[in-house]
């Protein structure tokens, strides 16, 4: 590992709780794997997997403050779902408090959660290792999703999408137009 992503972890392992650290060490061995697969920057998918949930070191009301303190503008779809917020406050902090300038990883970040049309591939390969990473509760569907994930990777994004919209709309979670969007995109 370079001295970059060590100095990272050693930070994060501090400003997380224990879980979230060790699924963010697992996103980012996944990221790592799909990045061999797809010949992806194997240091970038990293660093991505390493930093996506940077945002997630407080609860969501602290997001909001700190969002309103650095100027980042909320969508009303954030503010009606907080869950969502991590996403973009964490490209922010990757950027200013992890010293990641690197747009692909940054955007990597803040599309993780919902997902959006047109995919990199290093979005792709963030969004999927969040979902399948070792340490992730088994549910309907994930085994085939790992499975994808590294033989057809569109096709993992789109059950992928698929399982996230109907798990939000069976427990009657406010859904955000882009992850709507991602599934509408990915399905055709
Ligand atoms: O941060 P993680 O828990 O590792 O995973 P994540 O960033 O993919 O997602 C956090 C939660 O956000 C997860 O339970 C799914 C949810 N989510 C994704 N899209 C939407 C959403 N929640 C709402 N309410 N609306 C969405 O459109
Ligand atoms: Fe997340
Ligand atoms: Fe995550």
């Amino acid at each position: 590992m370079t001295a970059d992503l060590e100095n990272i972890q050693k930070k994060l392992e501090k400003k997380l709780k224990k879980e979230r650290f060790q699924h963010t060490l697992g996103v980012m061995y996944t990221a790592g794997a799909l990045a061999m697969r797809y010949n992806e920057n194997l240091e970038e998918a990293l660093t991505a997997g390493l930093l996506h949930d940077c945002g997630k070191y407080c609860p969501a009301k602290e997001q909001i403050k700190l969002c309103q303190k650095h100027h980042i503008k909320l969508t009303s779809a954030e503010l009606e779902a907080p869950a969502l917020i991590h996403a973009k406050l964490g490209a922010y902090l990757a950027e200013k408090k992890y010293g990641v300038d690197n747009p692909r990883i940054l955007d990597a970040i803040r599309y993780h959660t919902t997902g959006r049309p047109h995919m990199s591939m290093m979005d792709k390969i963030i969004y999927l290792a969040d979902y399948i990473e070792p340490g992730r509760k088994m549910i309907p569907g994930l085994t085939e999703i790992r499975e994808l994930s590294f033989t057809d990777i569109e096709q993992a994004v789109c059950q992928c999408a698929g399982s996230t919209l109907n798990y939000l709309e069976k427990s009657k979670h406010f859904i955000d137009p882009m992850t709507k969007q991602t599934y509408e995109y990915y399905k055709s």
